[in-house]
């Protein structure tokens, strides 16, 4: 699992499973998929190791089918154990120094920070992506607080790695983003709690397209 390439970051689901039983929760990820997500996120609180090993291998023979790599949160040992591209990792998790000389650098290492030092810190210690957030109050189940837009903008003129936005996004609020300098944006229940995560992805990608000028796959597609 190796990058050749800029990493695309413009349209990034993050799954939470706990809103329906597996074979929905594949089936969703798959539509998601489908639909265009360019990255995606296996993101489980509650699962033991075993649990959390068995579900990212399914969730990784999808997103190989997809051509999208796969990033595991919070835990780099269940990311190497199933051979998926990457970890995300936030404020309490293992530092990303430790994790990127343990993980080497063909793996994609993604950080939670919410404001300029956090980002410069995760940016000098090897994060590719930031996630930035919550912009607006979530129904996610996370500890988190908001963050302005003003703080997100400077977050992105500070780093040269593809900043995102998270937090209670979806297809008709994405507008105050614009101008921001995001390289894309994150979303769970917007995918994840639609009647058609196939439909909703296409919608969301067409709201990015228009209201902020960001396009996925602009790339140049995923080299393995
Ligand atoms: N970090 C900040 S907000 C959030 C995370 C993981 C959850 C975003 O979920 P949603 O459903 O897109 O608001
Ligand atoms: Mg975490």
């Amino acid at each position: 699992m190796s990058f050749d390439r800029k990493l695309d970051t413009s349209m990034y689901f993050i799954t939470d499973s706990s809103y329906c039983g597996e074979e929905e929760f594949l089936q969703r990820v798959e539509d998601a998929l489908r639909g265009g997500v360019i990255l995606l996120q296996l993101r489980e609180k509650n699962k033991t190791t075993r649990d959390y090993i068995d579900l990212a291998t399914k969730v990784h023979a999808l997103t190989t089918r997809y051509n999208v790599p796969l990033i595991i949160d919070d835990r780099m040992d269940v990311a190497m154990a199933v051979g998926a591209e990457g970890v995300h990792l936030g404020q309490s998790d293992m530092p990303i120094a430790t994790a990127r000389r343990i993980m080497g650098d063909d793996y994609i290492i993604g950080a939670t920070t919410k404001t300029v030092p956090q980002a410069l810190e995760a940016f000098e210690q090897g994060a590719d992506y930031l996630g930035v957030g919550a912009i607006y109050p979530t129904t996610t189940k996370v500890k988190t607080v908001l963050t302005s837009v003003g703080t997100l903008k400077e977050i992105c003129k500070a780093v040269p790695i593809p900043v995102n936005a998270i937090g209670g996004l979806n297809k008709d609020n994405i507008d105050v983003l614009a101008g921001s300098g995001i390289a894309g944006i994150c979303v769970v229940s917007a995918i994840m709690k639609a009647d058609s995560s196939y439909d909703a992805t296409v919608e969301l990608i067409e709201a990015a397209r228009e209201k902020l000028g960001i396009a996925p796959g602009a790339g140049e597609g995923l080299v393995r």
